[in-house]
């Protein structure tokens, strides 16, 4: 059994303060027992008698026979509960008085105060749901569009395990296909699968493993923003026009070149699409160690952008672009570039001065950050642009980093297998790579393999009480 897994009985509030009312959830080998000693119900049999599923209405005592709380108290019977555990959940007045005496009570009677994520963490534990859908808990709790709602619960009622278990069936065939070949090498006169069967079931695996891995741009793109790198030479504005697309002095700007040397990105809201905006240190020779790290950093995020805003200083706008083309437009080839004409406040004729300097397939517009002009048309460009695929809730799309690693290697492996049967490769190398395969793709769901400080890692950033 996993070292994370303790038998001991937790609690916590699972509510979010301020509402009409809190719930506290109870959940361990005690829980039942526990709830009893500090609830009595107003009629009928002890708490501890009453069925599961069913809901008891009562009052909480505090240690000197007072009436905490009015409350109602559901009972759930392991392993037919959330966690899997016996599990009771307390519906108190939202009051967060009455919910910390409630809590303290617990407490003093052998409940131990839960760590954030620890009762989906028991119900990944005990085979309730696996690493994936757990994380999906997650997501859904924090979604907060339309679309990263769909992908949250296709993820937890799930979709991606069935996807990815197929793929496992594929595996497994292929190398059990392998390995009989492996055992009867030394019988030539034996015929086994034809290898093109091999091959074809191995390309089957490639494409959904592939459309997995490139469904990570639609999910990355919904669940954290459209990455959208503002970059240039320094004092273009760069940092005048984040803070004017997010419309909050979020970035210093200053007339020193260089003021930005760490990358700076928030997100927006536009038109109910959700953007990444990140503002990179501009980009010019320097001797600084901490400022090349900085416009290292600033490459970086262009290559990781899907639309690239090269902002300009229009008053010297031939010099600039002749200085960074070279540098930025080969970054840009798979990708959408806006050229941002800024400070159009204090350029004349700065329309005129465009023609033969503005690279072919780029949209360029003309604004004035400071002044805030134009703006609203940038915005709009860039809303024509995101067009991001309808996500149902039956589409399978990768949006954790997680999984899109694993998800990556297991490509890698795939591939090295696929380029194994094409040059002949003896089957035993050749199976390597297959349960590499599987392995990446079982790290996804987890299980035996998953190690304590994945786990870990994974729950920490859920709430308390989930
Ligand atoms: N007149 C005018 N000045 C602007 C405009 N946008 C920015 N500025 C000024 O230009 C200077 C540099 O602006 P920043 O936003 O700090 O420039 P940056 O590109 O972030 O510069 P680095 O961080 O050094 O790379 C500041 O003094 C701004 O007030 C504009 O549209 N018009
Ligand atoms: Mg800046």
């Amino acid at each position: 059994m996993n070292i994370l897994y303790t038998d001991d009985t937790i609690c916590a509030i699972a509510t979010a303060q301020g509402g009409a009312i809190g719930t506290i959830r109870v959940s361990g080998k005690e829980a039942i027992s526990i709830t009893d000693k500090i609830f009595k119900p107003i009629s009928g049999a002890a708490f501890s008698d009453r069925k599961p599923y069913t809901l008891t209405f009562g009052n909480i005592y505090g240690e000197n026979g007072e009436i905490i709380d009015e409350v109602l108290v559901s009972l759930f019977k392991a392993p037919h509960s959330y966690t899997g555990e016996d599990s009771t959940e307390i519906s108190c007045h939202g009051s967060s008085y009455i919910l910390q005496q409630v809590m303290q009570l617990l407490i003093k009677n052998g409940c131990r105060a839960a760590g954030p994520g620890e009762f989906t963490q028991r119900a990944f534990l005990n085979g309730k749901m696996d690493l994936s859908q757990a994380e999906a808990v997650a997501d859904l709790i924090s979604s907060t569009s339309a679309a990263t709602h769909r992908m949250a619960m296709s993820q937890m009622r799930g979709g991606f395990s069935k996807e990815l278990s197929a793929l496992r069936e594929k595996l497994l065939h292929l190398t059990s296909l392998m390995e009989l070949e492996l055992d009867f090498s030394d019988h030539e006169e034996l015929e086994f699968a034809d290898r093109s069967e091999l091959v074809q079931i191995a390309g089957q695996v490639e494409t959904v493993i592939k459309r997995l891995v490139e469904s990570f741009t639609v999910g990355n793109a919904i669940k954290n923003g459209i990455p959208v790198a503002i970059i240039g030479e320094t004092n273009a504005g760069k940092s005048t026009l984040l803070n004017a697309l997010l419309n909050e002095d979020r970035a210093i700007v200053s007339d020193i070149h260089g003021t930005t040397r760490d990358v700076i990105e928030d997100t927006m809201n536009i038109n109910g699409i959700l953007f990444r905006f990140i503002d990179t240190a501009g980009i010019r020779e320097t001797t600084d160690m901490i400022e090349s790290i900085g416009i290292e950093r600033s490459f970086q995020k262009l290559d990781q952008a899907s639309i690239v805003l090269w902002v300009v200083d229009s008053t010297e706008a031939e010099a600039q672009i002749e200085t960074l083309k070279e540098k930025v437009l080969p970054r840009c080839n798979d990708k959408k570039l806006i050229l941002v004409m800024n400070k159009c406040d204090m350029a004349e004729n700065v329309h005129s001065t465009l023609p033969g300097i503005l690279p072919e397939n780029t949209e360029a517009i003309f604004i004035s950050a400071k002044q805030k002009q134009g703006i609203s048309e940038l915005q709009n460009v860039l809303v024509n642009m995101a067009a991001l695929p309808e996500v149902t809730q039956s589409d399978v799309v990768v949006s954790n980093i997680r999984h899109y690693e694993a998800l990556s290697h297991a490509l890698e492996s795939i591939h090295r297998v696929q380029e194994g049967m094409s040059i002949g490769l003896s089957g035993d190398l050749v199976s390597q790579d297959l349960r590499e395969c599987l392995f990446h793709l079982a790290e996804i769901v987890g299980g035996e393999i998953t190690n304590d400080e994945v786990l870990e890692n994974i729950f920490r950033n859920f709430c308390i009480g989930k």
